[in-house]
Formats: structure tokens, sequence, C-alpha cells
């Protein structure tokens, strides 16, 4: 057996360092040897035998890990940092934790490979405006399942019950050139982390356009905005879905899902529609006192006066998205208030572009779900409540969850389930360059939504001056705390 070797090397290192290429390609053997030590983990689900736990906590508790941040992108006003990333160890601190420095707002999240499911963003945490440490927003945030039922129910796919670690590789040539960098994800060995072989998620920085901008006359001033994209690729098999989280420069957060890659064989030209049940735990600022309620807007019988109003979501219960309401639900604290008194929350917008699934199967009838985050409830129990590594229908989970307790009135947050679609009718955009089969690739098709901040500023996060007179330009804004947005009419 080979690792007591590994071991003595280690202790080598503690003491008399070899040369800095020998380490390195020891280094390499020692990852190759823990990847397949992964594997085996990875196979036996997690249930580890107590002799292989006795051996992990043996190597780790020997292995001298050099916890170091990396900036990954360095670009103009968007700073990536990769947390206690160790360039030659083997063994880390912690899990994969990114923090995206703008001149105005910081973000910091984890990011893990999670059971059947796919990426999902962890321990989210927002600093900007008024708050000068950093504040929790979300404890998980990820997809549930991706449900894809042919018009002519031909076929029903739940296309993320086909196996544990189903993530692709990531290459260079998938990002852009400049500010865009590959990481890996990392999986725990005894109390230390250990990094993938290949890169399995992309992160770039992107100019979005415009944030707010004033012209008048010769005094015209702007704001650009930034935004940062993590994402990744799922694979089930025909298709390829993109998973994606942006973290946008002004707080909001936008979570994606693409579906690319071939159409099914013997039925490429069968209109379908994907459907993705997403899962997001809000914790907003770490407390358990949150609440939600809806927001609406409407129209008297002339559709001359709107009233808008907030009703409360006093149980655990469905939403559905009503486009000429303007619905959406909000998640807020029930006592937290900016300095104006408006309770703190986050509101949740659709970001489908074209319309919303709605099927036979129960749990995809409604738009939102709202359930409290009670024990096991997030995929890590026992029985159905393992969802997140062992495939159930989400009627199993779902409507379980669903049963009418008071919200927020149990459990630890309140959970927003998103079910977002895209209705894919294939056309002459789905063939390979003469031939008339829809066989060739698939453009990629979004759908998905986001979360923007309500109230949970008490100023416009990225500045901005009182009045349109002042020309300076803000491109670089780092404007005093203070300044009062824009009420110039
Ligand atoms: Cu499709």
């Amino acid at each position: 057996m080979r690792i007591p070797a590994t071991v003595s090397f280690f202790r080598m290192e503690s003491t008399a360092l070899p040369s800095t290429l020998s380490l390195r390609s020891a280094g390499v053997a020692i990852t190759a040897i823990f990847w397949a030590i992964r594997q085996l983990w990875m196979r036996r689900s997690r249930l580890v035998t107590a002799s292989g736990l006795a051996l992990m906590a043996f190597l780790v508790g020997v292995s001298p890990a050099r916890a170091t941040d990396r900036v990954i992108i360095n670009g103009n006003g968007c700073q990536v940092t990769e947390e206690d990333y160790s360039d030659g160890g083997v063994f880390l601190h912690q899990d994969l934790y990114l923090r995206i420095d703008y001149p105005n707002t910081h973000w910091r999240f984890g990011l893990r490979n999670m059971g059947l499911k796919g990426t999902q963003a962890l321990d989210v945490s927002l600093q900007g405006a008024q708050y000068s440490s950093p504040q929790y927003i979300i404890k998980r945030a990820g997809m549930a399942e991706m449900f894809v039922p042919y018009d002519d129910r031909s076929e029903t796919y739940y296309d993320m019950s086909f196996g544990n670690n189903r993530m692709d590789q990531m290459d260079p040539a998938d990002l852009p050139a400049q500010n865009a960098a590959l990481v890996y994800f990392r999986s725990q060995m005894g109390s230390g982390y250990v990094r993938d072989s290949v890169p399995k998620v992309g992160v770039e920085c992107r100019d979005e356009g415009i944030a707010w901008l004033c012209k008048e006359g010769s005094n015209r001033v702007r704001r650009r905005i930034q935004e940062v994209v993590v994402w990744s690729v799922f694979d089930a098999f025909n298709y390829d879905y993109i998973i994606e989280y942006t973290f946008h420069e002004d707080g909001r957060i936008t979570f994606r899902s693409g579906a690319t890659g071939f159409n099914l064989p013997g039925a490429t030209s069968k209109p379908h529609v994907h459907n993705g049940l997403w899962r997001v735990s809000t914790k907003l600022l770490g407390r358990d006192d949150n609440e939600a309620v809806e927001f609406v807007h409407v129209e008297d019988a002339n559709g001359y006066i709107a009233t808008d109003s907030f009703q409360p979501i006093p149980n655990e219960e469905t939403t559905d998205w009503n486009p000429l309401q303007f619905s959406s639900p909000i998640v807020q604290s029930q006592t937290q208030a900016n300095d104006y008194g408006h309770l703190v929350g986050y509101q949740f917008y659709p970001y489908n572009a074209q319309g919303t699934g709605h099927f036979q199967e129960t749990f995809a009838q409604h738009d939102q779900n709202l359930t409290n985050d009670n024990s096991g409830e997030d995929g890590t129990g026992s029985g159905y409540n393992d969802w997140l590594y062992t495939w159930y229908n989400p009627n199993s989970y779902l409507l379980q969850y669903l049963n009418n307790q008071p919200l927020g009135g149990t459990g630890d947050g309140i959970v927003l389930w998103y079910f977002g679609s895209t209705h894919h009718e294939p056309t002459d955009a789905d063939n390979q360059m003469g031939s008339g089969g829809r066989t060739g690739i698939t453009l990629v098709h979004w759908s998905g939504f986001e979360m923007v901040p309500h109230n949970f500023f008490d100023y416009n996060p990225l500045g901005g001056p009182p009045r349109c007179g002042d020309s300076k330009d803000l491109n670089e804004a780092n404007l005093p705390v203070g300044m009062d947005g824009m009420h110039h009419h």
C-alpha cells in the first residue's frame, strides 16, 4: 500500500523541504491518490466505512495546508477572489468560496457540486449601501429538478434523475479571454477539503450596461454596472443544462438554467417544455424572523387607477405569477427595518422570457411554492427527505412540505421553490446545415428567476448625484455614504 509513503512525504514537506520541482510532482501523485479515494467515497454515497474514515482522518492530521486567497479575476471595478486557494498543497481548510469586490458592493458565497442536482450556491452574503459588514441572505440555492414533458406526452423526463455527479468539465475556451477564470469544486475528506482534478465552474465578470443615467443639457452622468456570472454544465445525455448564478453589482441575483445540446433522437421535432424547479432557502440578515408577502398591482375596471398592495402569505402555500398584476413574492424580516422603517427583504421576479408551464403533475401546477425550512427538508434527511442524494419525484417531497404550517413559524428560514419554464418548439434553427431533420445542436433556451433587493438598502447602492446638475462621471463611483439617490423630477 502506498499511503504510508505519502504520509512520510508530507512529514518531510513540513520539516526539510525538497526542491520545488519534486514537491510539485509529488503533489500531483498525491492528488491522484486522493482522487481515487474520493471516487470510492462518492461511489459509496455517504456511507463510508469506519476504517476509511480513520484512514482519512489520519492523513488529514499529518498534512499541512497553506491557506492563501487568490485573486482569480482582476478587472476594472470587478475583482473576484477564491478563498483558501493552495497552489501545490492537497488539503484545504474550507470548501469553495468566492468573493466579489465591486467598488460599492461586495458578495461572498460558496459553491458545491451537490448530489444529484448539480451546482448549488451556499451561504450567500452581501455588503453594500448602509451595511458595513456582510449581510447573510441565502443558506442554499440550486435546482431540485429539470422536468421535461413533451407536448404529446410521448416522453416525460426528469432530467435530474440520471445519477450523481453529472457536472461536466469546463474548458478555458468556454470563457472569454478577459476577466474570466475556471475554478474547481472541492469535497470534504476528514476535516479537510480536496479539490477536483478538473475545473467544473466558470466565472466571468461582464459589463451589463447602464445602471442609471441622467442627461440634462450639458450635464450628462451615468453609472455602468457589472455582473459576475458563475456557471457550470449539468449533463443530461443529449441535453446539456447550463446552471447559472449571477451576482450583480446592485444586489440582484439571477438564477437561470439554459437548455442546449441535441434534440431527442427519434423525436427531434417534437415540442416540449424545459421546466427548472429551483429551491432557495433564505435567511435574511441571518435572522429566523422572516415572513412572506405577495406584491400585487390591481387595475380598476377601467384600467385607469391601480392599487398596489402587499398581501400576507401567512401559511405555507403555492402562488402563481400573474403578469397582469406584476405579482411577485417577497421574503422579508418581520422586525428588521432599514433606516426609514421599511422591512428589509428580497423580491422574486420571473426571468422566463416566454411564459410558464403548468402540468398534470401536482408539483408542476404552480409557479412558486413557499415552505418553511424544516429539518431535513433541504434534501439531507432520510427517506424522501434524502431527495438531494436519492432521486424522488418532486411530488414525493415538495407536496409533503406544503402542509399549511404558519410560514416562518417553524424551521430555519423560508424556502421559495420556483418553477421556471422555457417552451422549446423546434424550428429550422435546430437543423444541421443541409439537413431538415432538426438533428443539429439547439441554441440555449433560458429560464429562471431573479432575486431583487426590496428596501434592503437605504439608498441607491451604486451611489449617485443628488441632482442631474453634477456632471461628474461616476463609472468609478466611490461616493460618500449618505447620499440619498435621485429625487429630481
Ligand atoms: Cu428542448
